[in-house]
């Protein structure tokens, strides 16, 4: 009983100092748009889910396309434990669960491109799409 009392212990420790950073990713892309990429900017997007112990603070954090051609700053933001939150390539009103980039044009390539998110200090968070 003592030690299963301990190892619970040592366990809620080792949770709650685990970096949380590492528990989120991006789960999801669409990097084509429904119908003509350049009249439905929104339809493209990259879904980033919280799979962590505690919210997570992605201010400062960045998500980048292949080669860097694009790069957004994520504004004051905090997902929280279990949440996502959908990134749209273009303009819109920024929500609990929806970031827009802001751009007027295409972001992601359809025909091979990959997302990359990196915290506010450059790490690399995680990636999707081609990464050859
Ligand atoms: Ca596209």
């Amino acid at each position: 009983m003592k030690n299963a009392v301990l190892f619970l212990m040592l366990s809620l420790t080792i949770a709650s100092t685990m970096a949380d950073e590492g528990l989120l990713r991006i789960s999801e892309i669409n990097f084509d748009a429904p119908g003509y990429d350049n009249q439905n900017i929104n339809g493209e997007w990259v879904k980033i889910t919280n799979g962590g112990y505690g919210e997570v603070e992605m201010t400062a954090w960045t998500l980048s396309d292949e080669g860097e051609v694009h790069v957004y700053t994520f504004p004051f933001f905090v997902l929280a434990r279990g949440n996502s939150v959908k990134v749209y390539s273009g303009r819109g009103t920024d929500l609990g669960d929806r970031l827009y980039m802001g751009y007027t044009h295409p972001v992601w390539n359809n025909d091979g491109d990959s997302a990359t998110l990196r915290d506010e200090g450059g790490n690399l968070i995680s990636q999707m799409g081609n990464l050859d």
